[in-house]
């Protein structure tokens, strides 16, 4: 589909959303929160202390759309819950997530849902009309309607509506809100736009800033007594308490992007660019342009760099400070009217036409980590990530909730990759949680198919790994090349099995005996390659030991024709002394022994397998000739 054709469909819903009610602006108009991500605090309640909730429209009402949150690697799903059923319409927005709830507007019906963050299961629902992020704080959750042009406070455990307020001069109040220091930021559109300042507590009206502009204002955003919005080409600043105008900055451009505030900046698309802003002055500090694109992103900052999407299907991430951009990543639709949430190291976003996928970038790179349909239609929807997991409304009705059970073995390491048989190699080993609970499982490690020993991990949170250390004993272990590998166990309900296992490789451990030297000779030690049938061959076996003491020792030896059918076979018991011995057998060859090549093996043991004997080295073989006369 062309740019042309989309805007179309854009103007469309433009109209269509005036001429029916049914929402339009929700992208930006997800609401802001406060500042500070991990703060928390905006849900009042006291529960889940600690917690970094996502209250309101890109998680703060500076709206950086960042949570400290772990959040998910994989696209697993634990829950998906229906709330837009029954309508051709079955946008669900942007979800807030507060003390283990989660709270969802549904554009198919109407009602803000309230489910179980855990289970997905409904809490309760209420009406409310709207089609953005609700806001929550103080045990209330807050909604701007759409069409009945009403701010909705409900409370938020019973959903009992405990105050509305009824915008009779504007048209729609498509605006998320923005709850600060008890005050409730919200916009409204039509009949020349205003900005709202309401008591959170009563409803009451505080204080309305006219902005004399037909387009829609976006969600505003509130940060150190200021509110930031953004509306028809303008970026304004205002007093918090008095809601008068403090600055203004005009762009040639509109958008429906609601400011992002960070580090004394202020981040807003208009048009083709993204612009970044003095937050004190209003001063253009630089502007990132996409020639011949457009973008209603509200911008996430973290890490130091600012996210933001583009027309173009690109996601991109520019130095905060600069503008410098760092990468972009492409993704297979239009993901300009959608607001990047950041946790983790990651970054999700979800794009609109002609792919309707979430998905999930590494935010430091880039690079794709992984993707999942959203039903057959999304629009304007923004990922909100809260208490390990990731949520998102959908175009099939349904809020998602992303996570799940993972745990791996990340690395395998020997202290050594050769020893001698009677060292200890210690094993360490890197077990990682990449799920979203708390996980108890065993580890193992081996050589060969061989167990070294077995660890539990107790209680490992999400995203964190712990190291443990095998000690393995090599008294026993013949010489010869071990594969090392660790395994973990599964946890229930975990599917990416793949990574429990991980193989570092092959050790060497080195007897101190080993075999140097086999030669088949006459009965002085001369060498000689060819016997008769019924006389005796004679072999030099020569034994290195590099032990500073005797080692006990069995040589054995034996001799095959070439049908690997057993000639003779000899062996001597007793001390290996330090440094090089000669042992000459002699073996009888049978009358009867087939004509030709034969082998004869020689091995070293420490003892009699069957007495609890080990091979000090690998048996070496040597070739000589039978004949017959
Ligand atoms: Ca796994």
């Amino acid at each position: 589909m062309n740019k042309k054709a989309v805007l179309l469909i854009f103007v469309s819903i433009l109209l269509f959303s005036f001429v029916s009610g049914i929402a339009f602006v929700e992208t930006r108009i997800d609401v802001a929160d406060s500042g500070k991500p991990g703060q928390g605090v905006l849900s009042g309640s006291g529960e889940s202390e600690g917690v970094d909730w996502w209250p309101m429209f890109q998680h703060d009402p500076s709206h950086t759309g960042y949570s400290t949150s772990k959040a998910p690697k994989t696209n697993d799903t634990l829950w998906s819950t229906t709330v837009g059923e029954n309508q051709w319409i079955k946008d669900v927005y942007s979800p807030a997530v507060v003390d283990g709830k989660v709270y969802a507007n549904s554009r198919a019906n109407g009602y803000l849902n309230c489910l179980n963050a855990s289970t997905g299961e409904q809490i309760w629902r209420n009406y409310t009309g709207s089609e953005t992020c609700p806001a929550v704080a103080y045990g209330r959750v807050y909604s701007g309607g759409a069409n009945d042009q009403t701010i909705h406070c409900l409370n938020a455990s019973t959903g009992e509506e405990m105050w509305s307020t009824r915008v009779v001069d504007r048209f729609f109040v498509y605006s998320a809100p923005a709850v600060e220091d008890g005050k409730l930021y919200i916009c409204g559109s039509g009949g020349g736009g205003s900005i709202f300042c309401f008591n959170a507590t009563t409803g009451e009206q505080i204080w309305k800033f006219d902005w004399n502009t037909a387009a829609d204002i976006s969600s505003p955003a509130v940060v150190d007594g200021r509110v930031y919005a953004h509306a028809d080409g303008s970026t304004r600043c205002l007093n918090a308490s008095t809601g008068e105008q403090i600055w203004a900055y005009f762009i040639e451009a509109n958008s429906l992007s609601s400011p992002t505030v960070a580090d004394g900046r202020v981040y807003v698309g208009a048009g083709a660019k993204l612009v970044c802003l003095n937050a004190s002055t209003g001063e253009l500090l630089w502007e990132h342009e996409v020639v011949g694109q457009w973008t209603d992103s509200s911008s996430a900052v973290a890490y130091g760099r600012v996210y933001v999407g583009f027309y173009d299907h690109n996601v991109y991430c520019l130095n905060a400070s600069t503008g410098e951009q760092l990468w972009k990543c492409t993704t297979g639709g239009d993901i300009a009217i959608c607001s990047p949430a950041i946790a983790s190291g990651k970054v999700y976003i979800t794009s609109s036409y002609a792919d309707y996928k979430l998905y999930c970038l590494n935010a430091f790179t880039g690079d794709f980590i992984w993707a999942y349909k959203l039903g057959e239609w999304t629009y304007k929807l923004s990922p909100t990530v809260a208490d390990g997991k990731l949520y998102s409304g959908s175009g099939d009705g349904k809020v998602y909730c992303f996570g799940g059970h993972d745990v791996a073995v990340v690395d395998t390491s020997p202290s050594s990759t050769e020893a001698y048989a009677g060292d200890t190699i210690n094993v360490t080993v890197t077990a990682r949680n990449e799920g979203t609970f708390n996980e108890t499982f065993s580890v193992r490690t081996y050589y060969d198919s061989t167990l070294v020993g077995t660890q539990t991990i107790t209680d490992l949170p999400q995203d964190e790994e712990k190291t443990l250390t095998f000690s393995w004993n090599t008294t026993d272990v013949p010489g010869g090349y071990y594969t090392i590998s660790a395994n973990a166990t599964t946890v229930p309900g975990e599917t990416d099995i793949a990574d429990n296992n991980f193989i570092y490789g092959t050790i060497t451990v080195t007897s101190p005996v080993r075999i140097a030297e086999v030669i088949p000779c006459n009965q002085t030690g001369n060498p000689k390659g060819t016997f008769q049938r019924g006389t005796i061959a004679y072999f030099k076996v020569t034994i290195n030991s590099t032990a500073l003491i005797p080692q006990s020792t069995l040589i054995t030896i034996n001799l095959y024709d070439n049908t690997s059918i057993t000639l003779s076979v000899e062996s001597i018991q007793g001390p290996t002394w330090p440094g090089t011995s000669t042992i000459i057998f002699g073996l009888s060859i049978p009358a009867t022994a087939t004509i030709g090549t034969a082998t004869v093996y020689a091995c070293a043991y420490t003892d009699w397998p069957s007495l609890g004997g080990f091979p000090h080295c690998p048996e070496m073989s040597v070739t000589l000739e039978i004949t017959g006369s």
